[in-house]
């Protein structure tokens, strides 16, 4: 498998969670420096301009981190990434979703303001509000996504690579993560796993 990504973004969950599942994979660096992600190259690749991109053996290019996340379960049962009972399923791809609508999204309204805006005043505006939304983002993520030591409580799955990256987020976008030591315990608890480190390892955190 072939793993389009960029340091420190969304795409490490995916490189997380092959690590987790013990595949390998090429993980292929998009330089955001230069806009490498809007090139004819890329876009041929994955016409969002966006990492994470997925090429798996057949050639299929796959996007959305929660459907690689899925995918790369599926090739590692034996990991047991994605629990067997079905509202314990359910429940982890409620999390995934609202990291991926609505979290994700508030966080890129730091930086991607011309997603949704042409005027500069607009920008300006919707980089001021992140530290209000992406503060009760982390609230209603402690509250309740958060059940343990994981998403799920015990059970690592794939949701936890996917808020790991969201939630290592919280402190460049302005928010106090000294008023939310149960984000701040995931984190350490995250770093530790063999998976992030070999991330760190390849520079990718
Ligand atoms: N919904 C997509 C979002 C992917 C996404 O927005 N990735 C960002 C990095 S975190 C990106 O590639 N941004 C490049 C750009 O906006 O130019 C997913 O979850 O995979």
């Amino acid at each position: 498998m072939r793993l389009y990504y960029a340091p420190r973004t969304i795409s490490i969950a995916v490189v997380i969670a092959l690590e987790e599942a013990g595949l390998p994979y090429d993980p292929v660096q998009v330089d955001f420096q230069s806009g490498e992600q809007t090139s004819e190259t890329y876009l041929a690749i994955n016409p969002k301009g966006r990492v994470p991109a997925l090429q798996v053996s057949d050639g299929t290019v796959l996007t959305e981190t929660g459907a690689l996340l899925e995918y790369i379960a599926t090739q590692a049962p034996e990991a047991g990434l994605v629990p067997d009972d079905p509202i314990k399923a359910a429940q982890m791809r409620s999390v995934m979703y609202y990291l991926a609508a609505t979290m994700h999204v508030n966080h890129a309204h730091k930086m991607r303001g011309h997603r949704w805006a042409d005027q500069q005043s607009s920008f300006d505006d919707m980089t001021a509000k992140v530290p209000q939304t992406m503060t009760a983002s982390a609230r209603y993520f402690t509250e309740n996504c958060l059940q343990g030591d994981y998403v799920l409580g015990d059970a690592f799955s794939i949701a936890d690579p996917h808020a790991y990256m969201i939630c290592s987020w919280l402190d460049g976008d302005g928010v106090d993560l000294g008023n939310f030591p149960g984000i701040q315990a995931y984190l350490a608890r995250m770093n530790e796993r063999a998976s992030v480190q070999s991330a760190i390892a390849q520079g990718m955190l």
